[in-house]
């Protein structure tokens, strides 16, 4: 058998947020269209996914969409035959049910437990890790995104970097987009905020008002928005409102598509975001960003932090990379310090081209779903 014509069932639940179905989406329809793979994506919350991509029907138990069949699950979930690879994603536990019947399937499918990217060194001596179940005679293998050659590498499918390239190139296509979105005020540098309820927002409101050139921050709905609010003293903010203040104007845009979250990215001059898809696309899309980890328990992601730092800002010239240190450092503990953001913005133009530079390094490293077909085709 060759990875060229497998069934794939990918398991995600959706714990909270975004990420998860996010990753998993994106990483079905790569399969789909440029692996030429069958996908079925078993998602356990499909209202959250309805609001990443809104040609999924929440109501169905079963659909396809962009030639990935969805499913719905749940732990009682009915008799299914496993299909050649099954594919755990962010620790999610496939049902005993369906265990017993990946055990009894002749040949078993290929199983992999996908994991959260992490750029820490551990990465390497995990990564294609076999982990034998302590009852039934399957293996799991470990799969883990990463930097470098020894890791599950990186998402980012080539017809995703090929759009990104023509919208960089099109200008028409630009303007259509900020014509949607609202246009910017001539020479506005336009940032987009995606964060977590971040103590730290306010800091960076107040910096902005007084930025050097007009400001328009775009903050799509959702957790980051009361912060936000609280930055430009009013009472709430919701979906269309436009404030100005100072250099600032804040704009609050509905929650998008995923596709047009996407070109959200790849049209504003630094984007601020968050837990690990858009964290990724952002730094495909070669501006400078600033990153909240998702917080975990014990403060697993400080290490995670530090590693991402310690690969990210190699090659900055100082002060450059220390006042980017001490940036993402305020961002992550949420504490409130205009002048930080200040000293950050001054050195926008060292960001942006090492953006660039990383941007390309990236391309140059693994593919995710690449790596993955190819540990699935050594495996079956
Ligand atoms: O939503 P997140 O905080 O997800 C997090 C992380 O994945 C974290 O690692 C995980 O443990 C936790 O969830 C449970 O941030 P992330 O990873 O950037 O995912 C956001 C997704 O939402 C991404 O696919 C982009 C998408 N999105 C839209 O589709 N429309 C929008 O308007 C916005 C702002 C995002």
């Amino acid at each position: 058998m060759n990875a060229h014509s497998l069934g794939w069932d990918i398991f995600c639940t959706v714990i909270d947020n975004y990420g998860d179905i996010g990753i998993c989406w994106r990483v079905a329809r790569q399969l789909v269209h440029e692996r030429k793979q069958r996908v079925r994506l078993w998602v356990d919350d499909l209202d959250t996914f309805q609001r990443i991509c809104p040609e999924v029907d929440a109501r169905q138990d079963r659909q396809t969409v962009e030639g990935v069949e969805i499913r719905r699950w749940s732990q009682d979930m009915p008799e299914v035959r496993p299909w050649d690879v099954v594919v755990e994603a962010f620790a999610c536990r496939v049902p005993e049910k369906f265990l017993l019947a990946m055990a009894a399937s002749l040949p078993k499918p290929v199983w992999i437990n996908l994991e959260y990217f992490s750029a820490e060194a551990w990465v390497a001596q995990s990564h294609g890790l076999r982990s034998p179940h302590p009852r039934l005679p399957l293996t799991q293998y470990f799969f883990i995104p990463g930097i470098g050659p020894d890791s599950g590498g990186v998402l980012g499918s080539p017809a995703e970097l090929q759009a990104l390239d023509r919208f960089r190139s099109d200008a028409a296509a630009q303007q259509a987009f900020w014509a949607e979105c609202g246009r910017p005020e001539a020479g506005a540098l336009k940032i987009s905020l995606f964060a977590y309820d971040n103590p730290a927002i306010p800091g960076l409101v107040e910096a902005l008002r007084h930025a050097a050139r007009p400001v328009l921050l775009l903050a799509p709905e959702g957790k980051g928005l009361g912060q936000v609010a609280r930055g430009l003293g009013v009472p709430a903010l919701s979906t269309g409102t436009c404030i100005r203040q100072g250099a600032l104007s804040v704009r609050v845009l509905p929650f998008m598509s995923q596709a047009r979250y996407d070109r959200l990215l790849w049209a504003c001059d630094i984007n601020f975001v968050r837990g690990e898809d858009s964290f990724i696309r952002a730094q495909h899309a070669a501006r400078p960003l600033v990153w909240q980890a998702y917080v975990q328990e014990g403060g697993a992601q400080r290490p995670k932090l530090e590693a991402f730092l310690g690969q990210y800002a190699r090659g900055l010239p100082q002060p450059a990379e220390a006042a980017l240190r001490e940036a993402w450092r305020v961002w992550n503990a949420g504490e409130d310090n205009p002048g930080v953001w200040a000293e950050w913005l001054r050195h926008l133009p060292a960001y942006e081209a090492h953006a660039l530079g990383w941007a390309e390094k990236l391309r140059g490293w693994p593919n995710l779903v690449g790596a993955l077909v190819e540990l699935v085709g050594s495996r079956v």
